[in-house]
């Protein structure tokens, strides 16, 4: 603590591609069902739009991220991985990674530690947050695609610094909010201008 700057990074569209990873497994699981293309994604919830869709998807969406391996084998979003190391090493600066685990807890909050464990290093479990209320974790930052991050606390600490994604990026941004367009992005200016 002190002058210490904490960011908190979320993993799912954030460090882990899980739209990417639903798509590819969805397809092939139902194969003669129709499907949304990721440019045509819109809303956080993938469950919602296939219910849209036609309403027994909603329920096949589902399954496939309640499978064992899912969250397992998601792939690294470009420069997440590095970005997260990199501030690891910065100076004066915490990092922990702050997921919401599905409520279906058979596979998933086993397999995001061992996500971490193989992207990021055994070490790294120590800055592994499982929580389904962001807003009772304190930081000074939190890097998430979900555009609206809501719980018990009406006051988080952090400022919310909205990740581009499939789902978010059509999506108006009120003048206060910041966006984050990519890992190739300033992340370095976003944490500098929180320091103090
Ligand atoms: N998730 C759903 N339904 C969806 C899309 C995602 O349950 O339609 C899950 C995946 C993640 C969690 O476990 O919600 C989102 O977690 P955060 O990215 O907000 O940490």
């Amino acid at each position: 603590s002190g002058n210490r700057l904490r960011v908190l990074v979320d993993m799912d569209g954030v460090l882990a591609d899980f739209e990417g990873g639903f798509l590819k497994k969805y397809r092939a699981r139902y194969p003669d069902e129709p499907y949304i293309t990721l440019d045509d994604r819109r809303g956080f919830w993938v469950s919602t739009q296939y219910g849209k869709l036609r309403s027994d998807l909603s329920e096949k969406a589902i399954s496939i991220w309640q499978s064992k391996g899912f969250f397992m084998e998601l792939e690294p979003l470009p420069g997440g991985v590095e970005a997260v190391k990199e501030m690891a090493k910065m100076d004066n600066t915490d990092v922990f990674i702050c997921t919401s685990p599905i409520k279906h807890y058979k596979h998933c909050p086993y397999e995001k530690y061992a996500w971490v464990e193989k992207h990021l290093g055994h070490d790294f479990l120590e800055q592994v947050i499982l929580t389904r209320d962001k807003t009772v974790v304190s930081g000074d930052i939190l890097i998430d695609d979900k555009p609206d991050i809501l719980g018990v606390e009406l006051q988080p600490t952090w400022e919310h610094i909205l990740f581009t994604a499939c789902h978010n990026k059509h999506l108006p941004i009120s003048p206060s909010q910041r966006r984050l367009l990519s890992w190739s992005d300033d992340w370095r200016a976003i944490l500098d201008s929180k320091r103090q």
